[in-house]
């Protein structure tokens, strides 16, 4: 096999499945109804996010691109020469393309996602274009401890985890997500990380308010994902979207509404709704640089350097363990 790495898909029903049902009917348990950000991402909600990011309202994505481009040089001297570059939840490879260009030989390119198949189609894409790289994808949850492959032992470690999406995770567990990275990659290694700047509430709220509807839609999906997979009833035109930047937590939060009294089925279990009352679908965190220094800080990370663009909406950090 190309990928001796990649371990076969979960089927239908299987342990992957069953904890998706299960978060969902805790989740409408708990007193404030909550879902997981992550489950946002099955195939529509990934065709949904790519067209958030080109969204003119969604600044992240671009301005982490043209950072990318920009500071690539200067990324790239921060990595250690033929590095394994480890890329936390790698999704589409279109990040790493804009910094491969830059770097001085890599030992290897290590992808790592849950999603096996997304993981295959883009790491065969990526040997397509680049026949001289060594790719190594790792179908892994990179928030659970996960082994590199035992060649790489004596490879210079670099992690590279961009798109913000350490913003999803409450701050306590983004400490404990990135002190996992440390022990991944090891002493000496150095984490690139995107991550989404506090700014002004209005910009904020509507970077997650497009005016084409594009995250609303997004939102929404969760629950047509939940009638599909988990066997529910859930009425789409019944819950509308709602996101704000809440201050003084510092974060977007995301909510769906229900717009009347309702009854809901999931999985067989009934769950009532109030008028107003909310599914809290998501959080994005926004750090200040030295907010975000101090949490890197926490986990065993000293800053190296932070890229900014002009206008001060996103960072990109190199830390070194
Ligand atoms: C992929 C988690 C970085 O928080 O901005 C975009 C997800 N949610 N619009 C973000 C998202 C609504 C995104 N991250």
């Amino acid at each position: 096999a190309p990928f001796p790495h990649l371990a076969p898909a979960a089927a239908p029903g299987e342990p992957s499945d069953r904890s998706f049902a299960q978060d969902v009917l805790a989740g409408l348990s708990a007193p404030r109804k909550h879902l997981a950000a992550k489950y946002f991402y099955d195939q529509r909600g990934s065709a949904l996010f790519e067209a958030i990011t080109r969204q003119p309202e969604y600044y992240p994505t671009r301005t982490e691109l043209a950072i990318l481009d920009r500071e690539g040089p200067a990324i790239a001297a921060a990595l250690p020469a033929n590095a394994a570059l480890v890329e936390f939840g790698s999704g589409s490879t279109a990040k790493v393309r804009r910094l491969l260009p830059h770097l001085r030989g890599l030992a290897a390119y290590v992808p790592v996602d849950v999603s096996e198949e997304f993981l295959r189609s883009e790491a065969e894409a990526l040997v397509r274009d680049r026949a001289d790289l060594r790719v190594e994808p790792v179908a892994a949850d990179f928030t659970r401890p996960f082994a590199l492959p035992g060649d790489l032992a004596d490879a210079p470690r670099a992690g590279f985890f961009p798109g913000s999406t350490i913003g999803n995770f409450e701050p306590e567990a983004a400490s404990t997500l990135l002190r996992g990275f440390a022990r991944t990659l090891g002493p000496g290694a150095v984490l690139i990380v995107g991550v989404d700047l506090v700014k002004d509430k209005a910009v904020l709220d509507a970077a997650y308010n497009d005016a084409a509807g594009v995250t609303a839609a997004f939102n929404l999906n969760l629950l047509a994902r939940i009638n599909r997979e988990v066997g529910a009833d859930f009425d789409l035109d019944a819950f509308s979207h709602a996101a704000f930047f809440d201050e003084n937590l510092g974060r977007i939060e995301m909510h769906l509404v229900s717009r009347r009294s309702q009854l809901v089925t999931v999985a067989g279990v009934p769950f009532g709704f109030s008028p107003g009352e909310t599914i809290h679908t998501e959080n994005s965190y926004k750090y200040t640089l030295p907010g975000f220094r101090a949490l890197a800080r926490g986990a065993g990370w000293e800053s190296k350097a932070a890229w900014t663009d002009a206008a001060g909406l996103f960072s990109v950090h190199a830390l070194s363990a």
